[in-house]
């Protein structure tokens, strides 16, 4: 290999049931590279690139890839084909940190951690560890924006064109183009037993107002960008920041840009009214909250630290505020029982959000749950990771049947929508004008899953 080598990092993942966004963390990874001179190229499976075609023409000396659980199966392909071609792998991401010696026998290096310095010190060949351990970046002000122009933007801008689906953008038409954002890392409350943070227990660390602002505005030159959504855990811990993340959008005269974000019930109750409404002023349109239940009893099997009135008050706080409300809940968390799954149907239906995310609980590798089934030696190593999707039980940990939990789901989401037609008229319309984008997802996506079903089922 010579002194600098040409690097390509990968995306891994060729369903688009997962929405397609641009990949941010190689993003972050693919500036630092950049910015010391190295020649970087990011592929994406998820914006449907033909990696291995890309591989052959750009013809990298190494190669990055990102893998969480439910697409690591890719990963894995795409680093042996790597290998067979005598391209030096890593490997980083939420699955290889947990299972580095499952990852070690597909790429050369695993990184722990949050790997911008780690993959420079492993290009400009500064380490020979097998295994990294990079911890966190304490000043996210120290690295570089994200490299977007390495990515297929125009993909990712018309992300609701391609997956008119997508719910947690309830204020952005197809037509727009929208752009996602990460300002801040970790958590405050890193409790949550199903959550990436109860593994990784990284310090809460935003950038500073100033820097957000710097990128929205080379985003308003460069891409013309109509909204943007903040894809961190939180963006409401820090309330100095929202405030003056919300004054310099006003003074810049960037306030035409809608925006939405990720919130936790806890803080959008300390959050002010008067910080409400200056977010609002500044762009601010839609927040999204993981409620996760119905039933106080479920919120504390999970760990969530609040009570359900608090969740109750939260999206009042919201509304009232003349943002739009989304939610996620979560079926089939140990010991849930019907009971609690009325319960959370109860809540959709009182609180009325403009869009409920259903998903099935899944223990994932490294979670505080997952760590406790791990000492009990009720989990193995050897699972269809794929499965790991958040939309099938793979491991019920609940007191209802898997059939009966993938049934109430569905239930949920149809006495939802017959509760609120015009949310239900709106998410139609929007997948009339994409029969396209309907059918791949049909194809690629629900048929696989129910051919899979019944196999299952049957064996
Ligand atoms: C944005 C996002 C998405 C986006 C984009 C994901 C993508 N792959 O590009 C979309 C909407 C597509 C998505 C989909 C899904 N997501 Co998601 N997503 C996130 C989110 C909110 C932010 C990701 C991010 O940018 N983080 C910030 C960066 C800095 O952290 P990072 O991703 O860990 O990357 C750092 C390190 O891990 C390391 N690293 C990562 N890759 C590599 C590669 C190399 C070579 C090196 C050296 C280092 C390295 O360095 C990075 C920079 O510091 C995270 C939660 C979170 N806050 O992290 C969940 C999260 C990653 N998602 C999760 C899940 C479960 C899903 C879905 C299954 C949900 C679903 N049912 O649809 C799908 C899976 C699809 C997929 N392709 O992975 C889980 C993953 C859990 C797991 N063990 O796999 C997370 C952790 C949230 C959670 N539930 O706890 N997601
Ligand atoms: S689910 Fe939300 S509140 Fe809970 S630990 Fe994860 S990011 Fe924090």
């Amino acid at each position: 290999m010579n002194s600098k080598p040409r690097v390509a990092l990968i995306n891994p993942g060729k369903s688009q049931r997962f929405a397609v966004q641009e990949p941010l963390n190689l993003g972050f990874i693919a500036a630092v590279l950049e910015k010391d001179g190295i020649s970087v190229k990011v592929f994406d499976q998820l914006s449907e690139e033909n990696i291995r075609k890309e591989i052959n023409s750009y013809k990298p000396d190494m190669v990055g890839i990102t893998g969480t659980t439910p697409v690591i199966h890719d990963a894995y392909e795409i680093a042996d084909f790597c290998r067979e071609n005598k391209i030096f792998t890593v490997m980083g991401g939420v699955h290889p940190w947990i299972f580095p010696q499952e990852a070690l026998e597909h790429a050369d290096i695993v990184v722990r951690g949050e790997g911008e310095k780690a993959m420079l010190d492993i290009v400009n060949g500064r380490t020979k560890d097998q295994v990294i351990d990079a911890g966190y970046i304490e000043n996210l002000d120290d690295i570089p924006l994200p490299s977007r122009h390495l990515m297929n933007m125009k993909r990712y801008m018309y992300c609701k064109k391609y997956a008119p689906y997508i719910l947690h953008l309830p204020y952005v038409s197809s037509s727009k183009r929208i752009i996602h954002i990460l300002t801040s890392r970790g958590c405050p409350h890193s409790k949550c037993i199903f959550c990436h943070n109860s593994f990784k227990q990284f310090p809460y660390r935003a950038n500073s107002a100033e820097k957000v602002v710097e990128e929205i505005k080379l985003l308003k030159k460069d891409y013309d960008v109509e909204a943007l959504y903040f894809v961190e855990d939180d963006f409401w811990t820090d309330k100095e920041r929202v405030v003056k993340v919300s004054e310099l959008l006003i003074k810049e005269g960037l306030n035409n840009i809608v925006w939405g974000t990720s919130a936790r019930v806890e803080q959008i109750l300390e959050t002010e009214p008067d910080a409400f409404k200056l977010a609002k002023r500044a762009g601010c349109r839609s927040v999204t909250i993981g409620f996760e239940s119905g039933s106080q009893k479920i919120l504390d099997v999970l760990n969530k630290g609040y009570k359900l009135e608090d969740s109750r008050k939260a999206v009042k706080r919201v509304k009232e505020a003349g943002l739009l409300m989304h939610g996620n809940i979560i079926l089939g968390a140990p010991g849930e029982t019907i009971e609690d799954v009325e319960l959370s149907k109860k809540f959709l239906k009182e609180t009325s959000l403009v869009t409920p995310e259903i998903y099935v609980f899944t223990p994932y590798p490294g979670s505080n749950i997952w760590c406790r089934l791990e000492q009990e030696n009720k989990v193995s190593k050897k699972y269809d990771w794929k499965r790991f999707n958040q939309e099938e039980s793979i491991i019920n940990l609940s007191n209802i049947p898997t059939n009966v939990l993938n049934r109430l789901r569905t239930q949920m989401y149809i006495s939802y929508y017959l509760n609120n037609p015009k949310y239900a008229f709106a998410l139609i319309f929007s997948m009339i004008l994409h029969p396209k984008s309907v059918f791949d997802k049909i194809v690629k996506t629900i048929l696989p899953f129910f051919k899979g079903f019944i196999k299952r089922r049957d064996q």
